[in-house]
């Protein structure tokens, strides 16, 4: 029997283009990741970050896991069984997610003082394994007899975030201590939960795609069973009441069967964290339920809950939703985990049906929500990403609960997840950044080559070279935000036919240079007037950069800054401010206002900043 698939257009959270429905005969995943690991990235944007991820991002990581906390040494003490736990219960995972962080570097930038760091802390996380496979610092210093009791403790997420770091460490270096500790681990909960056991429902999601990442890498069928029995487990009134009863099954995602889904609640990064093992299953257990239940999700949270820098979770309370269309500005919690959950839910997405709608969010995120969780010198970070301050709201260098700088730390140097993909038919091109990568595809190496500034500028030249005939189209996508391009090869335009956001080129070969041309106009975007906090304001983006107004460039009158239909917009190279931007000056009124990209804001004196202008009609 043929399944279908209902798919929607959207406008994100933003006013003013229509919805279409459309009915696709493609249900499950077309395309595949060009992993990072083929893709070399040397541009003015991207590279600097990356550098900094080494220079800076890991050693803050790795000093307050080692020295300035207690992480590491919770291992330490684990493993001789004596001594306390320190900090939350969850720290173990900022170590793995620290891990997965620094193995992902190494496989782009081998350092044998860095792999040699990995190996000392596998070793005391290997050190700190009970007989019988479990593994969790804080159970085995505060009492064994305790575990597997309260599903909020986060037993499976800690075991999780291993996983993940054992499967990129293996990738890195072909080192499987890390992933033999995982595996005993996986057979361990297996042994207490699953069908004729214990139920269980994982208070934090992570797990169900840690095991597909190990099913994997190990092909052992029984990791992805599990996941999928995870999956299955929610919504049957077997989960956690969690922190005494404070939360409800919506909270933890348990309030309905997953594939029954249709809105968006409860904590933000568990949202993200399921929807992607649930495309993970589905696209491996060939699920059509779990996708049509994603792809209502995906609605609800883009067109109902997502603010206009790609951030998601507006609620400090939870963590993440309230009601729809309820985005304060100034009180925006927007945590950086769940904007870099977008970026992996969405490119998810976008591969089950090769809809750059997908790619438009996953951009949206990236550029801004997550972005922005990091210092432009790589060593402080945001939790919280607030659209509006006060001058009160700053990067830290750590947090207690350090979720978001582990984060970044495994998010930054895998961005080149997330520039090309291939399918049977094509070649799929959907970030611009410069970069060389190689692959091999139908047996064929294949070198692509994309020069550009982008996202200061909308040019950019893209060369695929391959020794044989490579019978594929390229497929280059078109942001949501460009209304007008040109595209033509070798010089000559061509007119190219476009499917669900894509140019489409057929006729090419290797060595030919395409060339992509996007209008990059600044553009004042309104929200959806339910949006009630920012109903008479505007937002000023330019190409996926959202920007805002920061108090040091906008001393005077700063409350009273309003934007209007005639107001003038100019862009201006700024090559020696916030790492090189490019700044927008605009003249409203007698009124001079000068925007930064947000993703740079409070890099310098302290001030008030906000995203969303007074508008004046
Ligand atoms: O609970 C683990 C992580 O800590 C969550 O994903 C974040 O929201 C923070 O609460
Ligand atoms: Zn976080």
């Amino acid at each position: 029997m043929k399944q279908y698939l209902l798919l929607s257009l959207t406008c994100l959270a933003l006013w003013g283009c229509s919805e279409q429905k459309q009915v696709l005969e493609t249900p499950l995943k077309m395309i595949d990741q060009v992993d990072f690991s083929h893709v070399h990235i040397q541009d003015h944007f991207w590279s600097p970050r990356l550098s900094k991820h080494i220079s800076a991002t890991l050693p803050v990581c790795i000093d307050q896991i080692e020295n300035q906390t207690g992480r590491m040494q919770n291992f330490v003490n684990a493993a001789k069984g004596e001594g306390e736990h320190s900090g939350i219960f969850f720290d173990d995972s900022d170590v793995y997610k620290a891990l997965e962080g620094i193995a992902y570097s190494l496989i782009n930038n081998p350092n044998p003082e860095l792999e040699k760091k990995a190996d000392e802390w596998i070793d005391k996380i290997a050190a700190a394994q009970q007989p019988d496979g479990y593994i969790n610092t804080f159970y085995t210093l505060t009492g064994l007899d305790k575990r597997w009791k309260n599903m909020d403790k986060h037993e499976m997420y800690c075991a999780g975030h291993m996983m993940e770091a054992a499967v990129a460490y293996y990738q890195a270096t072909g080192k499987r201590k890390l992933l033999d500790v995982s595996m005993r681990m996986a057979d361990h909960m297996m042994s207490l939960f699953g069908p004729d056991k214990r139920h269980w429902v994982p208070g934090h999601e992570e797990i169900e795609l840690a095991l597909v990442k190990l099913y994997q890498t190990t092909k052992e069928q029984k990791y992805l069973d599990f996941a999928n029995w995870l999956l299955e487990e929610r919504g049957h009134g077997h989960g956690s009441k969690g922190d005494e009863g404070k939360w409800d099954p919506a909270y933890y995602q348990d309030i309905v069967p997953v594939r029954e889904l249709t809105d968006i609640s409860g904590h933000a990064v568990r949202c993200m964290y399921l929807y992607c093992g649930m495309a993970d299953v589905a696209a491996l257990k060939k699920d059509t339920g779990y996708v049509e239940a994603l792809d209502r999700l995906w609605d609800d949270v883009v067109l109902r809950n997502m603010y206009v820098t790609g951030g998601i979770g507006s609620s400090r309370h939870n963590e993440g939703f309230t009601e729809d269309y309820d985005l304060p500005n100034m009180d925006a919690y927007c945590e950086t985990c769940a904007s870099v959950g977008m970026v992996y839910w969405n490119q998810r997405m976008n591969q089950f049906t090769g809809n750059s709608k997908y790619v438009d969010v996953l951009e949206r995120s990236m550029y801004n929500g997550a972005l922005a969780g990091v210092s432009l010198a790589g060593d402080r970070f945001f939790y919280v990403n607030p659209l509006e301050s006060n001058g009160d709201h700053h990067r830290q260098a750590w947090y207690g609960c350090a979720c978001c700088p582990s984060q970044i730390s495994r998010f930054l140097p895998s961005i080149g997840n997330y520039i090309y993909g291939t399918s049977d038919k094509a070649l799929w091109v959907n970030l611009y950044m410069g970069n060389t990568t190689q692959i091999t595809v139908d047996n064929k190496e294949v070198t692509l080559k994309q020069e550009t500034d982008y996202p200061w500028d909308g040019l950019v030249k893209l060369t695929v070279t391959s020794a044989h005939p490579l019978n594929k189209e390229l497929h280059i996508r078109i942001p949501g935000w460009c209304k007008k391009y040109t595209l033509s090869v070798n010089g000559n335009p061509v007119n190219a036919s476009t499917d669900k956001g894509y140019a489409i080129v057929k006729d090419w070969k290797s060595g030919d240079q395409i060339t992509l041309n996007m209008d990059m106009p600044i553009e004042m975007v309104s929200a959806d007037p339910r949006v009630k906090q920012n109903v008479g304001k505007r937002a000023v983006q330019r190409g996926p950069l959202v920007y805002c107004l920061e108090e040091i460039d906008n001393s005077k009158n700063f409350a009273d800054l309003n934007l209007a239909a005639g107001t003038s917009f100019e862009v201006k190279d700024e090559p020696g401010k916030l790492g090189g931007i490019k700044e927008i000056e605009a003249v409203s009124g007698n009124q001079k206002l000068s925007f930064i990209p947000y993703y740079t804001w409070d890099n310098r004196e302290a001030g008030k900043m906000k995203v969303w202008i007074d508008y004046k009609e």
